[in-house]
């Protein structure tokens, strides 16, 4: 039995927090392809400001497709697949999403657990806690083999924070 097998065995809280560890000791991911922290970086459960729920479905879609929120801000993301396969929600850029869905048609097996990846067999529940660091669209997409080129993708949509110009908000 692989590892994964087992993880998918536990219940859906332990799960994320044991993939959430093993993420973390492992490194980022989303660093290793290159993305700094373009699209922001794994957020603290103590930061969480706000809440989304995210459905998946086999017609290949998010809903909410479209997220709006403000830089700086974390969200946590409770990522649902109510299909009848495996879907997932990576956060990233549309360039490396890109590329990401092009690897997984070669190696359709590959497991992400990755703090910006929320992998999900159907029914399952997951979460991803991520900090919007920057200014500008942060995409995400199902890399599931073919779920990219179907259609499964959205957008996080960070607005900027214009920081008064007092020097008592310096804070360095
Ligand atoms: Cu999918």
């Amino acid at each position: 039995m692989k590892l994964y097998q087992i993880i998918a065995t536990l219940t859906t809280s332990i799960a994320a927090s044991f993939i959430a560890t093993a993420a973390m000791a492992a490194g980022n991911h989303a660093g290793g392809h290159g993305e700094g922290d373009a699209i922001g970086k794994p957020g603290k459960a103590s930061n969480v400001t706000r809440t989304i729920n995210v459905d998946m479905t086999d017609a290949m879609r998010f809903t909410p497709a479209s997220i709006d929120a403000k830089q700086g801000e974390t969200i946590k993301f409770i990522v649902k697949n109510s299909g009848k396969i495996k879907h997932e929600m990576t956060l990233g850029s549309m360039k490396a999403l890109k590329e990401h869905a092009e690897l997984m048609k070669k190696h359709p097996g590959m497991v992400h657990d990755e703090p910006n990846t929320a992998s999900l067999a159907p029914g399952k529940t997951g979460e991803i806690i991520w900090q919007f660091t920057k200014a500008g669209n942060v995409d995400f997409a199902c890399l599931e083999a073919g779920h990219f080129d179907a259609g499964m993708k959205g957008v996080v949509k960070v607005a900027g924070t214009k920081m008064p110009a007092k020097a008592s908000n310096h804070n360095h």
